[in-house]
């Protein structure tokens, strides 16, 4: 019986690649799946004399082959040491790293990796590529290689591989609130680790809202000696009234030496960190530290309770120039492309009922409150230009008509991210239906409180980012995918990363892995010994249904 299914798995293998298939199974296990794999003969044996190796001159491998083996050496004990080598060098019993110019078709973060009873050998374009690589060749390994302190086992080893990779989207991302929640400076480094297993590219953190205000600005200290701490919290779901507070005070904030220190190990990671910084609306904490940014003059606390909520920014020349401030320290500190500004939820019935902002509206001949925030955010998109830098935002910036240079973040549905495309924005999809990872994975019952809906893992897996509306031009503008962890009942990292994995790693195969090779059941089989690297990575996930539960 064990013969048979091993023969039967052999010949679909052997089908998929004459059939120039993308192989995503093969025994390899790896997610997300990459675009060719095939199993070849041999394995590679590591011993405590194995070398990390890359090409003397080669000046993009040398970091990358450092990381390999501060990833490799906790689990295993080995020496690793890392060395550059001459072109004729003997490269027997060694990994070997290695840029080569010529793309030839694998793009910025594509990679090659060979392994066979000589060592493993991981060519690509760029650092990034070979990156990813790395990812993989973890991935070949038993998952306990994952284990950050050392492993009870006497042999590690290789499988022979070859493998070709690259990815389907530019963009692939995932967004934590640490506005609602703090999140202490570790877990964002840890969950950086966690993002860079799954070759993810981009960390976006909403670093502001009604209820904290997360980022030091050396010009405006009250924002965050202020604004980053409020006097308690909801507890329960906030749309339960009467509304009970728990009485704590909670807050805390990131210094700017603490976020350079996060961009530094992001980009270590080939991770983009975007922040994002709200206005006109979520802008409580902001307007509690500064009461001259509101449009009623009155002194309000950091919000204490979830929700959609009145009190937004008003529309002085004064509060543009104080945002640009606070945007330009925001640009000094990330090198980031694309600098967030959210755009999302600004009810506007303070603007209606205040004379400045209708003064304001008159004065510049526009004709409503909508035009005013197109205004308003335009200011924000031509400052950030300036600086060399684009603006992104939720859809809600489009309202009012934006300049093309604008990046759509679509969240309302994946129709807000046709009609942008269809204008001519850039778009990344993080439509509510598949990427809200603060929605209930499992029967309510049995689940911690969420915010609501349901996004179970195999509707994660079934989103496709490209819709079929679009033409090929339009879905150019498709950059990719993020998912989202809103944090209004998500308190601990524990929580954080039970909401985010394995939703995860189905995101990451939507996003990294072609289309057409991608199938739900086969996900299902490699993310039973995807979790034993996760466990071994201490990351707290959620344990997936035996069967998708019915509610
Ligand atoms: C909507 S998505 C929001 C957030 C909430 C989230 C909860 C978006 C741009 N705004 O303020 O946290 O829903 O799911």
């Amino acid at each position: 019986m064990r013969i048979k299914t091993t023969l039967i798995h052999a010949a679909l293998c052997a089908m998929a690649f004459e059939g120039a298939l993308p192989s995503i199974a093969c025994g390899l296990s790896i997610i997300p799946a990459p675009v060719h794999a095939e199993r070849v003969r041999g394995r590679f044996v590591l011993d405590e004399e194995t070398r990390i190796l890359f090409p003397e001159h080669d000046a993009q491998a040398g970091p990358t082959a450092a990381y390999l083996a501060s990833v490799l050496r906790p689990a295993t004990g080995y020496p690793l040491p890392v060395a550059s080598m001459a072109p004729d060098a003997a490269r027997k019993n060694a990994f070997v790293l290695i840029t080569l110019d010529k793309a030839e078709g694998l793009g910025a973060e594509g990679y090659r990796l060979e392994s066979n009873r000589d060592g493993v050998t991981i060519t690509a374009p760029r650092a990034a590529g070979l990156f990813y690589g790395v990812q993989t060749l973890r991935q070949l390994m038993p998952a306990d290689i994952f284990s950050r302190s050392r492993a009870d086992r006497k042999k590690w080893s290789v499988p022979g591989a070859a493998i070709e990779d690259y990815p389907r989207f530019r963009w692939r991302g995932m967004m934590l609130d640490v506005a609602r929640y703090f999140m202490p400076k570790e877990f964002i480094l840890k969950f950086i680790d966690e993002l860079a297993l799954h070759k993810m590219n981009s960390l976006h953190l909403h670093l502001t809202d009604d209820q904290g205000w997360r980022i030091e600005i050396k010009k405006y200290p009250k924002l965050t000696e202020v604004g980053a701490w409020r006097a308690e919290t909801v507890v329960r779901h906030a749309g339960q009234k009467p509304w009970t507070f728990d009485g704590e005070r909670h807050g805390g904030f990131y210094t700017q030496d603490d976020l350079r220190e996060i961009v530094a190990y992001a980009q270590e990671r080939h991770i983009n960190i975007v922040p994002e910084i709200e206005m006109p609306g979520h802008a409580q904490a902001a307007i509690a530290a500064y009461p001259e940014l509101g449009n009623t003059g009155e002194a309000l606390p950091v919000r204490t309770v979830w929700g959609v909520n009145e009190n937004i920014f008003n529309a002085e020349e004064s509060t543009i120039l104080f945002l640009q401030d606070v945007l330009a320290e925001v640009v000094s500190l990330f090198p980031s492309p694309y600098i967030h500004v959210g755009g999302d939820e600004a009810v506007k019935a303070q603007w209606q009922q205040s004379a400045a902002v209708q003064a304001r509206i008159q004065a510049l001949g526009l004709k409503d409150e909508e035009e005013m925030q197109r205004y308003f955010i335009m200011r924000m998109h031509d400052f950030l230009l300036e600086k060399g830098r684009r603006l992104i935002g939720w859809d809600e910036i489009l309202e009012g008509g934006l300049s093309q240079s604008a990046t759509v973040m679509a969240w309302r549905g994946v129709e807000k991210g046709v009609v942008s495309a269809q204008a001519g924005h850039d778009v990344v999809m993080a439509p509510t239906a598949f990427t809200y990872f603060d929605y209930y994975q499992g029967k309510k019952e049995s689940e911690p409180l969420a915010i609501g809906g349901f996004l179970p893992l195999d509707k994660v897996y079934r989103f496709d980012p490209l819709p079929e509306a679009l033409t090929p031009a339009e879905c150019d503008h498709i950059l990719g995918a993020q998912g989202q962890i809103w944090t209004e009942y998500i308190e601990t990292p524990e929580h954080a990363e039970y909401m985010a994995f394995p939703r995860t790693c189905a995101l990451s195969e939507v996003v990294w892995t072609p289309q057409q090779a991608r199938d739900f059941a086969g996900f299902v089989d490699r993310l039973q010994k995807h979790l034993d690297r996760l466990e071994n990575a201490g990351v707290r996930y959620r344990k997936p249904d035996a069967k998708r539960p019915r509610r």
